[in-house]
């Protein structure tokens, strides 16, 4: 998959070449082409903003830069994504529709925004990772990145894991231990240390629902409503939890 990322801040997004997107630049999963908008300024002062018309706060993206930037990465017949919190909050449904493109464009807005005939002129659909503003698309854009990256084949070292974790499975996650098995006096729980994988399946789902119940009132009820198949345990597990 091929994201064209237009920004005038190209040098932030040296961070996708860390962890796992730069593990998938690598073995080719990904390429990212990062474009300086500024470097389409045809004004020998390399300006890419102006005020508003009408007035108003701060200054906009001019089209001029931003035009002969979306045609030097051929934005036409691609999709493009503009980062704005006026946009579609992303979800995974919806990111994995993101997964399924071979390419994407994305345009990260600075200052109050961009001119809306860059907008209007390839389509842009406006997506947005919650509801609050940040000082520019950048680093929402590098979260939509990783958020659709880490769902490409060959990314995550298991296929399963993508689908079985945490929000996505309807429950959020089990706490978690690793070695020793007591630190500082505390000890792993242990049913993890009993090797009885029935027990320990049963454990787990217990302590999602808890913490879900406790943490996320909403995804408990939506997982109450609609559960998938459970068998005898699991759903006494459940009702006792739902009693509680
Ligand atoms: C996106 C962009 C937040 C989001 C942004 C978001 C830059 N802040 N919630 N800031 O996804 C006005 C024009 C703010 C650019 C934009």
């Amino acid at each position: 998959m091929r994201f064209d990322i237009l920004t005038l801040f190209p040098e932030m997004f040296e961070a996708l070449g860390a962890s796992m997107t730069g593990r998938a630049v690598k073995d080719g999963i990904v390429s990212f082409n990062v474009v300086n908008i500024r470097d389409f300024a045809d004004n020998k002062h390399k300006r890419t903003d102006d005020y508003p018309f009408g007035g108003g706060r701060g200054m906009l993206l001019m089209p001029q830069p931003l035009f002969d930037a979306m045609e030097s990465v051929k934005a036409d017949n691609k999709r493009v994504i503009y980062m704005s919190p006026r946009g579609r909050i992303i979800d995974r449904e919806y990111l994995e529709e993101l997964a399924s493109e071979e390419e994407l464009v994305i345009l990260c807005g600075h200052y109050e925004g961009v001119d809306q005939r860059v907008l209007d002129r390839w389509n842009a659909e406006e997506v947005s990772i919650g509801d609050y503003v940040l000082t520019g698309g950048e680093l929402p854009a590098m979260v939509l990145i990783d958020a659709v990256t880490r769902l490409l084949p060959g990314v995550l070292a298991t296929p399963e894991a993508a689908v079985e974790e945490s929000v996505y499975s309807g429950l959020l996650e089990a706490p978690q231990y690793t070695q020793p098995r007591e630190y500082d006096g505390i000890p792993v729980p242990e049913v993890l240390l009993s090797g009885d994988h029935r027990r320990i399946h049963l454990w787990h789902f217990e302590q999602s629902l808890l913490i879900t119940k406790q943490r996320r009132p909403d995804l408990f009820e939506a997982y109450v409503r609609d559960h998938g198949e459970l068998d005898k345990q699991e759903r006494r597990i459940l009702e006792t939890i739902i009693e509680t």
